[in-house]
């Protein structure tokens, strides 16, 4: 082989290795979210079981990945709280003063599901209120 086609092929290479293919996956900007808790178990909008890593969101959104952040105590990104799967939906707190829950349908907050009301408490505890999150969407 010729010098110059080895040079452009190990420069290929090299691409290559620098910016392996992407997945067609693509995340939204990290955002401030109300994010509540919830305990009931029971059969999920996507028709799987409740189970931690479960979390409710927009029926657009059923499908896609939460990545979950702590908010620290100066604003700032804190840890990483894990993945979580939309597999359901929710109402959530009412927000426009009707008396019907609307602030997970509205995109204003995420409903965590953990296994019991200890666990409910203890997220709570850890995160507070709000927390940060990156929407991962599906294929398609
Ligand atoms: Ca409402």
């Amino acid at each position: 082989m010729k010098k110059a086609t080895i040079a452009a092929m190990t420069a290929m290479m090299a691409m290559l290795s620098l910016n392996p293919i992407r997945t067609s996956a693509t995340a939204s900007e990290l955002k401030k979210i109300r994010c509540t808790c919830y305990c009931e178990d029971g059969i999920t909008y996507s028709g799987h079981k409740t189970h931690m890593g479960v979390i409710a969101g927009r029926r657009e959104d059923i499908g896609d990945v939460a990545a979950l952040y702590a908010i620290n105590s100066d604003g700032s990104l804190g840890d990483f709280i894990g993945y979580f799967d939309f597999y359901d939906i929710g109402a959530g707190i009412d927000t426009d003063g009707d008396g019907i829950g609307d602030s997970i349908t509205k995109g204003k907050s995420v409903d965590v599901f953990r296994n019991n009301l200890t666990d409910v408490k203890e997220f709570i505890k850890a995160y507070g209120d709000y927390v940060y999150i990156k929407i991962i969407e599906a294929e398609g």
